[in-house]
C-alpha cells in the first residue's frame, strides 16, 4: 500500500507513524505531508530517513490510503482532491463526521458500513471512540436508553501547545498559552467552542457521534467535558441506563469480551482503569463497574484510554486494516 501521512509533524501525526509502525502496516510507499514549513524537514520511519512533501505533491503520488490529522479547514480543501486522484482518505478532523454522505466509523462498533465506494471516512472524536467501544457490546444485550456522561480530558487532545503550556505552568515558566485560564492545578468545564445552547461543541460531539456510529438516533446521551492537567488519556464516568435489566457479572463479562476492551476492575486491590496506565497502549480500559441504585436499569463505569491511540491514530489505522483485510482499497478495487 501506498500511504501518505498528512499532518506527518502534529501530535496525532507522529502518533499515526508509531501506531502504523508498530502494527506493521503494509506500507510499500510512504508519504509524509505537511504544511509549507514542514517541507523538506526529515522524518524517520522503520530507520529510514523521509523528506516531509507539500500537499500538492502528495495529491499527484496517488496514495491508496491518505491519513489526516491536520484541521478541519485543511481537510475540507484537500481531503476531496484526494479522494478525486483516487486516494481513500481517513480524516481525523471533525469536518466531514455528520456529512450523511459520510461513513463515521469506529471498526470495533460500525466498520460493516464502508464499502469501496468511500472515498471520505471520518474518524471520530476520541472521547466519543473510547465511550463506543464500551457501549456497543452492551448495546447489543440490553438497549440503551440513555447515556450521562462526564469527561476528564487529557491535554493532549488539545496538541502541542497545551502540552507545552501545563509544562510551563509545572515549571513555574511563562509562554503562550493555549487555553484561557491557568490548566495545572486546575479544571476547565469547557472543552471545544461553546454552542448556543450552552454546551460546548466536544459535548455536543459526544451525542452526534455517539447516535451516528451506533447507528440508532434512539440513544439519547448527555455530556458534560472537562479538562484536567493529565497527559496519558482521557477518562469517562459514564451512567447507562437500559432498557433491560441485567446481571452485573453477565456485563463484566461481556465486557471482558468485547473487542477492544479490558476490564481493570478488582476494587478491593485497588485496581481501576488510569490514564497513567493507559498511556501508549490501544486498549480502551473500563472499570468501577456498579449498579446505579438510584434507578432501576442502571449502571455506573468509568472509562480510560489513551486519546492519542484508539481516540486518534489507532482508530484510524484500524479503519485502513480493515479496508486492507476487506480489499476496499488498492489496485483491487481499481481493477
Ligand atoms: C480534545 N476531543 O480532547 C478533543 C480533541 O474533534 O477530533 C479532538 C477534537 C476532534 O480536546
Amino acid at each position: 500500500m501506498k500511504i501518505a501521512v498528512v499532518g506527518a509533524t502534529g501530535l496525532v501525526g507522529t502518533k499515526m507513524l508509531q501506531v502504523l509502525e508498530e502494527r506493521n502496516f503494509p506500507i510499500t510507499d510512504l508519504l509524509l505531508v505537511a504544511s509549507e514549513k514542514s517541507v523538506g524537514k526529515e522524518i524517520t520511519f522503520k530507520g529510514k530517513a523521509y523528506k516531509v512533501i507539500s500537499v500538492e505533491d502528495a495529491i499527484k503520488q496517488k496514495a491508496d490510503i491518505a491519513l489526516f490529522s491536520a484541521g478541519g479547514s485543511t481537510s475540507l480543501a484537500q481531503a476531496p482532491l484526494f479522494a478525486a486522484a483516487g486516494t481513500t482518505v481517513i480524516d481525523n478532523s471533525s469536518a466531514w463526521r455528520m456529512d450523511p454522505t459520510k461513513k463515521l466509523v469506529v471498526p470495533e462498533v460500525n466498520a460493516d458500513v464502508l464499502t469501496p465506494e468511500d472515498k471520505i471516512i471520518a474518524n471520530p472524536n476520541c472521547s466519543t471512540i473510547q465511550m463506543v467501544v464500551a457501549l456497543k457490546p452492551l448495546h447489543d444485550k440490553y438497549k440503551i436508553k440513555r447515556v450521562v456522561v462526564s469527561t476528564y480530558q487529557s491535554v493532549t487532545g488539545t496538541g502541542v501547545k497545551a502540552v507545552d503550556q501545563l509544562m510551563n505552568e509545572r515549571a513555574g515558566i511563562d509562554g503562550p498559552m493555549a487555553y484561557p485560564y491557568k490548566i495545572d492545578l486546575n479544571v476547565l468545564p469547557h472543552i471545544d467552542v461553546f454552542t448556543e445552547n450552552g454546551y460546548t461543541k466536544e459535548e455536543m460531539k459526544m451525542v452526534k457521534e455517539t447516535n451516528k456510529i451506533m447507528g440508532d438516533d434512539s440513544i439519547r446521551v448527555t455530556a458534560t467535558t472537562v479538562r484536567i492537567p493529565v497527559m496519558g488519556g482521557h477518562s469517562e464516568s459514564v451512567n447507562i441506563e437500559f432498557a433491560n435489566d441485567f446481571d452485573l457479572a453477565e456485563v463484566k463479562e461481556i465486557l471482558s469480551k468485547a473487542p477492544g476492551v479490558v476490564v481493570t476492575d478488582d476494587v478491593a486491590n485497588l485496581k481501576y482503569p488510569m490514564p497513567l496506565d493507559a498511556h501508549d497502549k490501544d486498549d480502551v480500559f473500563v472499570g468501577r463497574i456498579r449498579r446505579d441504585e438510584s434507578q432501576s436499569n442502571t449502571l455506573n463505569c468509568w472509562i480510560v484510554s489513551d486519546n492519542l491511540r484508539k481516540g486518534a491514530a489507532t482508530n484510524a489505522v484500524q479503519i485502513a486494516e480493515y479496508l486492507v483485510a476487506k480489499h476496499l482499497v488498492g489496485e483491487s478495487v481499481e481493477a
